[in-house]
């Protein structure tokens, strides 16, 4: 039967080593000739995404909703262009999705229900991998950076709204990897969880949030 390409998002706190660990599973992914796209969210180098980039490093003020649209309205720009690939059989790796859209603005304060809708009946990842990491090993990492919401006040409420988004998934489709070891263990625990998918899926890609 033929198969497609997995779609696998990988969503994290601040300071997990989430770019490392995307870096690390697409090197392994090409040097098994399995063939991979990345993308990131944020993607700051479409239209909206200079309004996000703006937003985030302070140069703009935006209403909260408004910001929270237009991360989603982000992921709907790529959209054709991810699931045109997951039908060529070429596996999809994200580094953030929609998860990161519900859990950073959910932390704001916004209902959480309000912050799916605009994402819903976006391609599903197969697997979602949460790089999780308290903050005090955060803050053992040197710390959050200069950008909005990287304050340990706020990434507490994030963990919390991811916590939640987590307990309404099963354990094939979420995975929490404890992201305070060592790279080379954290690794070791993504590849388990890609290794049975990357020789590709059978049937359709599934839609946010069903
Ligand atoms: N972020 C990211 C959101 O608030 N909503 C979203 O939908 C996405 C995808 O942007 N602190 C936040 C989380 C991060 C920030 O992400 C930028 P990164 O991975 O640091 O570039």
């Amino acid at each position: 039967m033929a198969t497609r390409g997995a779609f696998i998002a990988i969503e994290g706190l601040d300071r997990s080593g989430k770019t490392t660990q995307v870096a690390t599973l697409q090197a392994r992914l090409d040097s098994e000739g399995i063939p991979v796209k990345l993308f990131k969210f944020p993607d700051r180098g479409t239209a909206v995404g200079k309004m996000i980039d703006s937003y985030l490093r302070s140069q703009s003020e935006l209403d909260d909703h408004a910001i929270h649209l237009l991360f989603s309205a982000n992921r709907w720009e790529l959209a054709a262009a991810i699931e045109q690939l997951l039908a060529q059989g070429t596996t999809v790796v994200c580094d953030r999705y929609a998860f990161s859209g519900v859990a950073f603005s959910a932390a704001k304060g916004l209902p959480l229900e309000w912050c799916r809708a605009p994402d819903v009946a976006l391609p599903a990842p197969d697997l979602t991998l949460f790089l999780d990491i308290t903050p005090e090993k955060a803050r053992e990492r040197g710390g959050y950076g200069e950008e909005r919401y990287e304050k340990e006040e706020m990434q507490r409420q994030v963990r919390d709204v991811f916590r939640v988004i987590a307990s309404e998934f099963d354990d094939a489709t979420w995975v929490t990897i404890d992201a305070g070891r060592k790279q080379d263990a954290v690794a070791a625990d993504i590849w388990d969880c890609v290794h049975p998918l990357a020789n590709g899926i059978v049937g359709p890609v599934q839609r946010l949030w069903v």
